[in-house]
């Protein structure tokens, strides 16, 4: 009945950089051409939310503001052009593209589209445009391409994929963003072996999920670097078997304790919080010869990386990936069927759940290193 028009529903928005979210009635326009319109289903708090959700400066300064990009929903309605979707299907939106087109897209060395700029943090890919307005007929912005605190949102083709409704909409929200993030670095990215040894530094839900897919191809030490101790116990959980707390590390330097517990050095490191330094204590900790480290974080006061050449001249590599290397329209649903053929666990990411109306405490529990993902019930 409202194909075509506009709708009113409820959503979270962000009116000022550090402020509780307000859930206020807003107007969202039809589709326009290769856009979807979704009803949320179901979405979770991801760290970058709680970046973009302080972030007052730089290219992420309009407000106000709709956050959340990790979640699943069933498509309501499509714009022209729209070939690949049908009403009433199940669907994971990304923040990450996925054309199909482009030389990258089509390409299985890259997941960075390169069809469209990178310019498209707050509005519509396509034509730089905001489908939400307030109740007083302002503008308000989009973030990350999906906006998923929203009992609506509207998303361009190309961050959208098809899931089998098989899965449970909880895990499929999952591997919308954080999960498909670790996995992806793991088994993609490093293509972690039988029997290897994995370091990984932060033990967020990006972190954990290196840990269970590293655990699933064998991995035969897992070794967790977190600076909060309850995260041992919780690593145990998915995979982690050693723990090394950097700020205990007084004699010796936290990539010399790795090397002595692997013998020279881990096969595989990850980083998975956004500092420089760690990401060279990540290479110093890796293996001379063919010690590889996957940088996951996003650094977060724009460092440079300094690191000794010589660690790389001796046979060491360094990698970065966006989404842990996953093409989201051909690897999410590989992902969900590796879950469903019960070939990956989900189980222990979800630590809280809330009904949308108390969307803020998510945020409490997430900055208050208590949760994992908080599952948001529309
Ligand atoms: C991040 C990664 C880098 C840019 C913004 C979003 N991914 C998801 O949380
Ligand atoms: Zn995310």
């Amino acid at each position: 009945v409202n194909i075509g028009k506009p709708i009113r529903c409820k959503a979270a928005i962000c009116r000022k950089a550090g402020e509780p979210l307000v859930i206020e009635e807003v107007e969202l326009e039809p589709p326009k051409a290769w856009e979807v319109r979704i009803k949320i289903l179901c979405t979770a708090l991801c760290h970058s939310d709680v970046t973009y959700w302080k972030m007052n400066l730089g290219p992420a300064a309009k407000f106000p503001r709709i956050l959340g990009h990790e979640a699943v929903g069933v498509v309501e309605s499509m714009g022209e052009h729209v070939e690949e979707f049908k009403e009433g299907e199940l669907v994971v939106p990304v923040f990450f593209r996925d054309c199909g087109e482009c030389r990258s897209c089509k390409s299985p060395k890259s997941n960075v589209c390169s069809k469209f700029g990178n310019e498209t943090i707050h509005n519509m890919p396509r034509d730089g445009t905001s489908r939400f307005r307030d109740m007083k007929g302002e503008t308000v912005y989009h973030l990350l391409s999906v906006s998923s605190f929203s009992e609506y949102t509207v998303v361009d083709v190309t961050h959208l994929v098809k899931i089998n409704p098989q899965i449970p909409l909880h895990m499929a929200c999952l591997l919308s963003c954080g999960v498909s993030t670790g996995v992806g670095a793991a088994w993609k990215v490093a293509d972690v072996e039988e029997g290897s040894t994995v370091t990984i530094f932060g033990l967020g839900t990006v972190g954990l999920a290196v840990a269970v897919a590293a655990k699933q191809r064998g991995a035969s030490k897992i070794i967790g670097v977190d600076i909060n101790n309850e995260k041992f116990e919780i690593g145990k959980k998915f995979g982690i078997t050693d723990f090394v707390n950097p700020s205990t590390c007084k004699e010796k330097s936290v990539s010399e304790v790795i090397k002595e517990m692997t013998k020279g050095g881990a096969d595989y490191c990850f980083e998975c919080i956004g500092l420089a330094s760690l990401m060279a204590d990540a290479v110093n900790s890796s293996r001379d010869g063919w010690g590889k480290t996957v940088i996951l974080g996003v650094e977060m006061h724009g460092s440079p990386l300094t690191l000794n050449p010589y660690q790389i001249l001796r046979g060491r590599t360094i990698i970065g990936s966006l989404f842990g290397g996953i093409k989201p329209k051909s690897d999410i649903p590989f992902l969900a069927k590796k879950y469903l053929d019960k070939e990956l666990s989900l189980d222990g990411f979800i630590s809280h759940e809330v009904g949308f109306e108390d969307i803020n405490k998510a945020f409490d529990y997430l900055l208050g290193g208590k949760s994992l993902r908080c599952i948001i019930r529309m």
